[in-house]
């Protein structure tokens, strides 16, 4: 796979939704130079929250996360780029919200651990696991982005 093609998941979670959010968190990874290739509505549910937050499922704040995550449907976006893992964890900032770097998405827009308005890929194998686990391939769209041409260099587009 070419290196400009690496993919990430994000979820723009219930409480960015309710907070008319989900323009301002979209426009900051197209600003960014960011291709997306999926986006959907959808709404978790258990088995899939159990999935994806496996790896915290023994953690106290487990079942408050599952029941938050599920409280309202969500975004769920497939963003494309050159080291694009490390940009979208950068563009959203440190968990904890209220300690997250200003200009983040976090830093920005919120104050919460818990309701931290997105969830980003944290590894190339996590993403890959994780685009899997919310798109179908069919759901996914290969495009020519006319501002690449912009965005990156001659060299980084090969
Ligand atoms: P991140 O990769 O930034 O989403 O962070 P983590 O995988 O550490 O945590 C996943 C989600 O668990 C966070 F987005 C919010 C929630 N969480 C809590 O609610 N309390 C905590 O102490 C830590 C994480």
């Amino acid at each position: 796979m070419k290196a400009i093609k690496e993919k990430s998941l994000v979820i723009i979670k219930p409480d960015a939704l309710q907070r008319g959010l989900i323009g301002e968190i979209i426009k900051r990874f197209e600003k960014k130079g960011l291709k997306i290739v999926g986006l959907k509505m959808m709404r978790l549910d258990k088995a899939l929250l159990a999935e994806h937050y496996n790896h915290h499922k023994d953690k106290p704040f487990f079942k408050d996360l599952a029941k938050f995550m599920s409280s309202s449907p969500v975004i769920v976006l497939c963003v494309e780029g050159l080291n694009v893992i490390n940009a979208v964890r950068l563009v959203c900032g440190s968990t904890k919200a209220s300690e997250a770097e200003p200009g983040s998405i976090r830093g920005d827009l919120a104050m919460s651990t818990a309701c931290n308005v997105v969830h980003a890929s944290d590894s190339a194998a996590t993403a890959k696991k994780e685009v899997k686990r919310f798109f179908k391939k069919d759901e996914l769209h290969e495009y020519d982005k006319s501002e690449y041409t912009h965005v990156y260099a001659e060299d980084e587009r090969k």
